[in-house]
């Protein structure tokens, strides 16, 4: 890890007072989460997530669509948030003291941020927690963890196949959660990308939204990702051991 662009991002970042967090996948994989990209374990390593993560495999084959987000619904469940996201949540403490503002822009679908204490996060690509019915859109809760749906595909009163409250590939952003994002976005005074690979959009373009204004960027992940060359600050490491650092670096007086 390089200790100068610790320092001066944590100097960045203390001298902020409109910050914007990008996450993803990585930012829960110390939390047991496996990333999208990972190879999946068991019985989902033959399964490419992309190809799930569609409208088209639910209406192909609903009984295995709902399986794998039931199976990473409990999974989920099961896991705790990591030093990362509480270094998250603690930052908007501070910047809020100080006047400021810290906007949690995830396109995890874990609710991980909010079990952590992060107030207010945009769920850019929803969450696995709640479901709804396929043909009405009415909420159709699962079971409390770490029970399973009784019977896959799950069924809605309507008769139709429940699905998960996630963005699929071709699937448009929630309206709200975008309109949230670009307004942070147009005026934040820096934006922290924090463990993700940053190929999906919309939610990569934020980083090239914030870097062509001119304001600053960071990007905390163990590899390079297509922005890390636009990036003021890069950051190279784990995010649950990097993050508490640079908020401590740049909120402890
Ligand atoms: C849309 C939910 C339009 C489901 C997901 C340009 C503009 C708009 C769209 C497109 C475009 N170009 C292409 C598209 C289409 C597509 C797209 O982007 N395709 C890509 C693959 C080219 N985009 C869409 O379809 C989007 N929809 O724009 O619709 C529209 C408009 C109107 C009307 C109709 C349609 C929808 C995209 C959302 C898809 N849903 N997830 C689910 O979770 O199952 S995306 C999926 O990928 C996950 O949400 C995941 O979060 C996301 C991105 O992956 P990452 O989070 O980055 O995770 P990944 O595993 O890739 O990387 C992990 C990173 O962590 C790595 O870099 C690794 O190094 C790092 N890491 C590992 N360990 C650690 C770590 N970092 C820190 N610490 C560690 N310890």
């Amino acid at each position: 890890m390089d200790n100068r662009q610790m320092e001066q991002a944590g100097r960045a970042l203390g001298e902020s007072r409109r910050v914007v967090v990008l996450t993803g996948a990585g930012v829960s994989a110390e939390s047991g989460i496996p990333t999208f990209r990972d190879t999946m374990d068991g019985l989902w390593a033959s399964f490419d997530p992309q190809q799930l993560a569609t409208p088209e495999a639910f209406a192909r084959d609903p009984e295995l669509v709902t399986r794998w987000y039931d199976h990473r619904r409990l999974g989920c469940a099961d896991c705790v948030p990591n030093a990362g996201h509480r270094a998250l949540a603690e930052a908007q403490d501070s910047l809020e003291a100080r006047g400021g503002s810290l906007a949690l822009l995830t396109q995890n679908v874990d609710g991980l941020h909010t079990r952590a204490g992060s107030r207010d996060v945009v769920e850019l690509h929803g969450s696995v927690m709640t479901w709804r019915c396929s043909r009405t859109a009415q909420p159709v809760s699962p079971p409390l963890p770490p029970e399973p749906w009784p019977e896959f595909p799950p069924l809605s009163p309507a008769g139709a196949p429940v699905r998960p409250d996630v963005v699929w590939f071709g699937e448009a952003l929630p309206e709200a959660a975008l309109a949230r994002s670009y307004e942070a976005l147009e005026h934040c005074d820096l934006l922290i990308s924090v463990g993700t690979s940053a190929v999906v959009y919309p939610a990569a373009g934020f980083i090239e939204i914030v870097a062509s204004r001119g304001a600053q960027t960071i990007e905390v992940n163990p590899q390079d990702t297509p922005m890390s060359s636009i990036v003021t600050f890069a950051l190279r490491g784990k995010s649950a051991e990097l993050l508490p650092t640079l908020v401590d670096a740049a909120f402890s007086d």
